[in-house]
Order: C-alpha cells, then structure tokens, then sequence
C-alpha cells in the first residue's frame, strides 16, 4: 500500500498550501500618499533655508530654501503649509531654519522644522 499512502500524502500536501494561501491576508495596498503622511520623516531629507515670513492665522511660512532632494526642488522663496501650525510659534522672519518636507493632498508641506544652531 506504497502509492495510494504517497498519493494521500501528496494530495494533503495540495490541501494544506490552498489552505494557508486561502489565510494569508490580502497585502494591504496603501496608496504611497498615506504612507508618507503618516512618516513623513524617514524618506524626507533636512534642507537650509531663511524664514522669510510666517503667517500663523493660515498656517504657511515662507521660506527661502536650499534645493530639497525629495521633492526635486531647486533652490527657492516659496510658500509651504505646515502639518502643524505650533511649528510657527517659535519661528520669525529672519531665522536660519532647517527643515523636511513633503507633498501632501497636492500641497508642498513642511513636516519638520527647527532653528538652526549658529
Ligand atoms: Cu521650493
């Protein structure tokens, strides 16, 4: 009874992979938007730049920024919104800053920033 003890086990063998490929969860498939608004700073590199004006009431700075890696970004004055309009209370016109930043919902975002050290 050599073949049908081998056909029985090979066929318990089928069983059990459809099994365990039937319970693997479905790979979640996040959008990579989602991904980089919830850990924005593992991929975002810091950058330089001078704060050029803070609007605290719309939540956006204005920085004047060195080229951003992530976001292919040269050189720059532009407007960013911030992820968190706490991040302004200790900025002013005037401060060397360094910052990471991201495109959020379609809008350039800073996600970090501090003052930097003299
Ligand atoms: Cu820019």
């Amino acid at each position: 009874m050599r073949l049908p003890h081998q056909l029985l086990c090979a066929l318990t063998g089928m069983a059990v992979a459809l099994a365990a490929q039937a319970q693997s969860p479905a790979v979640p498939s996040a959008p990579p938007a989602t991904a980089a608004a919830s850990s924005p700073a593992a991929s975002a590199a810091w950058t330089a730049a001078e704060v050029r004006r803070v609007d605290r009431a719309a939540g956006k700075v204005t920085l004047r920024h060195e080229a951003i890696a992530n976001l292919d970004m040269p050189p720059m004055t532009m407007v960013f919104r911030v992820t968190e309009t706490a991040m302004l209370e200790v900025l002013a016109a005037g401060d060397r800053v360094r910052f990471t930043a991201d495109k959020i919902r379609g809008e350039y975002t800073v996600t970090q920033i501090e003052k930097a050290s003299p």
